[in-house]
């Protein structure tokens, strides 16, 4: 004990009760709260976390690091501030360590939230506790089921029959992510594709919005650029191609309309619903042993080898040139993309190449290029023949005129296509939100009432987990009375994706305890959130769905905006060894034990000062040893004493630098730069305590302490706290440059004598030997700014210094050194 106390003697603060104290003091004094309604609002937040029993990870501090300093930032500018926090809590974990271990879900959750929350608590983090979130209570979801119910009367959510991954040996679906090499994760069994009713939302009801206003929004172009590949807007026309000796007709999807008179044959997917129809009596076995070997194949293998097919014995009518062309049944082509059904130009398109060669399909040249390229398949765009009545058009425009051309013959159309699917949101899962909907034998679907709301889940401890779908093992939910008919019903047992729980949670955060409705009026004061933080991996998933739910929620008339997040930073990773930190690659700093071994305010500062917020982070821990000196530092500066006052006016003006140069910092997100300049500054006064008024170092020094305090908030509420000033310094005001306390002269002065006393040190340096005395020779009209600095020079070099003009004949230079004097650059000798 004794050996620390002694320690923090010379380091100088004791940080671990300078933090806890402050924490308390915050929390007494609820200056976090945030009240709706006064002047001019900033929603700061950052990505919602999943409580794993781990506890905070270094990528999570990192990311608050950031989003607490701004939030402290603009709580001092005046704004009023929304900065919350809560917990993403359903999921697949909770549920596994019940099976594992016999866990009740809830308690672990609740036990994992709680360990998140000390360590949030420990990190100094300015949250508005009052609105802590947590997606697993019924009085959170209770309102994701009224949505549903919502969007399910307005056709936004509907059931349909789709494949599932389903393992025979836990008899349970599994998730893409639990399907290894084709085989369960949890027993290595063979998975199975299965058919299930399952309910989805129909986000591509607003496919076409969720990429135009991506265009207005202050986000990484990044992201944006992921967000519409995602999404995948493709602009071509849909052709009609009739079959011969048949009624039916196939329907394509095509961006290159403009080669259709090169179109020797078609693609079908193997799912095609008119395959039956097509195949001919010759062509049945063949075609049936094709599809049997496709099927064993994954989608992947599918795409990307892609030269399989057979030919069904059907043709269909080229509408363009009446040519007869057959239909081929293709491995590549996509059932749930476009058409399911490809118009094939072997000579313009590389897998129809390859396929039509592998097939011995013929094959005709309709795009000339433009510029001289010598291909066998040429895919650009360029100048039609071969095409009749459309040669010498380029593509572009032929686009157009043959899609309308064949229209009048009812035989085109143009047409928008998505690779965005509709979202399914039902999981075979106990610990997620229960999907509000009866199923009656006589009534069909039944919408739970909403005043029945919640649909509660059962205690864990009545469910069984391990086979199925846990739901279904209690009889006592499963079992209810049709609330039409009053016959005998059965609840619907699937659970919401948890993405569907963090598509609006920043919604509630305006007024979470509203018991009434989902949301109340503060949401119009609060939303759009203004600084939202969160890593790249989230650039699509939930980044689409919460935009998708809060145009769907503006719809049904929940919310007065369409745009959830105007701003939106995506957090650098945090390295060690060039490697993202991960527990697999044992390459983890815990958090946790920086802030035991030095301070949390030591963490903050390290993380902002190693990166820039966007740039990867390579942990340091020489780095976080610097930081922790600096932080000593500025806390010793506290017992100094001045005497002199000759630099007042040079100190003063760089303060007001200092001002101007952080605020600009931060407004653009450098803070790191604003780090360094505000250790810059503290060097400085460092240097220069002893040299000014009483005044200007405490006018200084309380300037510093002031715009680091969103950095190192518990040392900076400590030292103002001693420097006498009333409240805390976390709701102090941002101070204001003041131009008028900017003295160039003083300025350039003091810069001239910092870098005179660099040069010195520097030949000092090279010749290696300790002068005795150094004279300086300068221009006539700069020797009083000198010569007022030369006990400061004396001091600063250890050695003394003594000042003449290049035109006093009586100066002592003995190896005429005088000639190189150069303005604000005096000339050196050294003996
Ligand atoms: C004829 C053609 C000729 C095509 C040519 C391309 C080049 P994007 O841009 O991604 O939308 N296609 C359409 N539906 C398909 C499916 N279900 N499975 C696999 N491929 C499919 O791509 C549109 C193009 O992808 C379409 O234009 C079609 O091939 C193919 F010289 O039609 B194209
Ligand atoms: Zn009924």
């Amino acid at each position: 004990m004794k050996k620390r106390a002694e320690a923090q003697k010379e380091e100088g603060a004791d940080f671990h009760a300078i933090e806890a104290k402050w924490q308390r003091e915050w929390e007494k004094a609820g200056i976090f709260k945030s009240k709706t309604g006064k002047g001019v609002k900033f929603y700061c937040l950052e990505m919602f976390p999943y409580p794993s029993g781990a506890g905070l990870h270094m990528g999570h501090t990192r990311n608050y690091a950031i989003s607490d300093c701004i939030a402290r930032v603009k709580r001092m500018q005046k704004f009023n501030v929304l900065y919350p926090t809560g917990y993403d809590a359903f999921g697949l974990p909770a549920e596994n360590a019940a099976i594992a271990n016999k866990a009740d879900p809830k308690k672990w959750t609740y036990n994992n939230i709680e360990l998140m929350k000390k360590q949030q608590k420990m990190l100094g983090l300015s949250y508005d506790w009052d609105r802590e979130i947590r997606t697993c209570d019924p009085d959170y979801y209770k309102w994701e089921q009224l949505f549903f119910l919502k969007m399910l009367e307005k056709g936004l959510a509907y059931r349909k029959k789709s494949k599932v991954n389903w393992c025979p040996s836990c008899k349970t679906v599994l998730a893409n992510e639990q399907v290894h090499e084709g085989a369960c994760w949890r027993c290595y069994s063979k998975v199975e594709e299965r058919e299930l009713e399952q309910w989805f939302l129909k986000i591509t009801d607003y496919a076409n919005e969720l990429v135009d206003s991506l265009d207005k929004l202050n986000w990484p172009e990044k992201v944006k650029i992921m967000q519409r590949n995602w999404i995948g807007r493709s602009e071509g026309s849909e052709v009609v191609f009739k079959i011969t000796g048949s009624k039916e007709e196939i329907r394509i999807f095509t961006t290159r309309i403009d080669t259709l008179f090169g179109c020797t044959f078609i693609a079908i997917s193997p799912e095609h619903e008119l395959i039956d129809q097509l195949i001919t009596k010759e062509k049945k076995k063949e075609v049936l042993a094709f599809l049997k070997k496709v099927k064993a194949k994954s989608l992947q293998e599918r795409e990307e080898k892609g030269k399989e097919g057979v030919f069904t014995g059907s043709y269909a009518i080229n509408p363009a040139n009446g040519k007869k062309i057959p239909i081929y049944i293709g491995e590549y082509v996509l059932s749930e993309y476009g058409t399911g059904a490809v118009m094939c130009v072997p000579a313009h398109d590389k897998r129809d190449f390859e396929f039509a060669k592998k097939h011995k399909i013929p094959m005709l040249n309709v795009i000339i290029p433009e510029e001289d390229v010598d291909e066998e398949c040429f895919i650009e765009d360029g100048i039609l023949e071969n095409s009749g009545e459309f040669n010498e058009l380029k593509s572009v425009e032929a686009r157009e005129k043959m899609t309308e051309w064949l229209a009048k013959k009812k035989l085109a159309s143009f047409r928008t296509n998505f690779k965005l699917k509709d979202w399914l949101i039902s999981r075979q899962r106990y610990w997620g939100c229960p999907i509000p909907v009866i199923y009656c034998k006589k009534c069909g679907i039944v919408p739970v009432p909403e005043e029945q709301l919640p649909v509660k889940l059962p205690d864990a401890k009545k469910v069984k987990f391990g086979k199925g779908n846990p739901l279904e093992t209690n009889s006592s939910f499963v079992n209810i009375k049709c609330p039409k008919c009053k016959g005998p019903a059965k609840r619907e047992t699937d659970t919401m994706d948890t993405f569907v729980d963090s598509s609006w949670y920043f919604l509630r955060y305006c007024s979470p305890k509203e018991n009434k409705k989902p949301f109340n009026n503060e949401v119009g004061f609060w939303m759009p959130v203004d600084f939202y933080i969160g890593g790249i991996e989230h650039a699509c998933m939930h980044l689409i769905y919460s935009r998708f739910f809060t145009k769907a929620l503006n719809d049904l008339g929940y919310v007065d905006l369409r745009e959830p997040f105007s701003k939106l930073i995506c957090q650098g990773m945090v390295t060690l060894g060039g490697s993202a930190m991960s527990k697999s690659r044992g390459n983890v700093v815990d958090p946790l034990t920086i802030i035991k071994k030095y301070s949390a305010d030591t963490a903050r500062v390290f993380i902002l000062f190693a990166a820039l917020p966007e740039k990867e982070l390579e942990w340091n821990d020489k780095g976080v040893e610097g930081i922790f000196r600096f932080l000593n530092r500025v806390y010793r500066l506290q017992d100094s004493k001045s005497s002199g006052g000759d630099w007042d006016n040079f100190v003063a003006s760089k303060t007001q630098r200092l001002i101007k140069q952080i605020t600009d910092d931060i407004d653009n997100l450098r803070l790191s730069i604003a780090l360094t300049n505000l250790m810059e500054f503290a060097n400085l006064l460092e240097k220069y305590k002893g040299k000014i008024s009483a005044k200007t170092f405490k006018e200084s020094y309380k300037t510093l302490i002031l715009l680091l305090a969103p950095f190192a908030p518990h040392l900076c509420e400590e030292i103002w706290h001693n420097l006498g000033e009333k409240g805390f310094v976390s709701m102090a005001t941002w101070l204001i440059f003041n131009e008028k306390k900017i003295d160039e002269a003083a300025e350039k002065a003091g810069e001239a004598v910092e870098k005179t006393i660099e040069d010195v040190n520097h030949i000092i340096q090279l010749t290696g030997k300790k002068p005795e005395k150094i004279y300086l020779y300068t221009l006539p009209k700069e020797l009083g700014m000198f010569k007022d600095a030369s006990d400061f020079l004396s001091q600063q070099l250890g050695a003394e210094v003594t000042i003449f003009s290049v035109a006093d004949k009586k100066k002592h230079d003995p190896q005429g050194k005088a000639g190189k004097a150069k303005p604000g650059k005096p000339a050196i000798y050294i003996e």
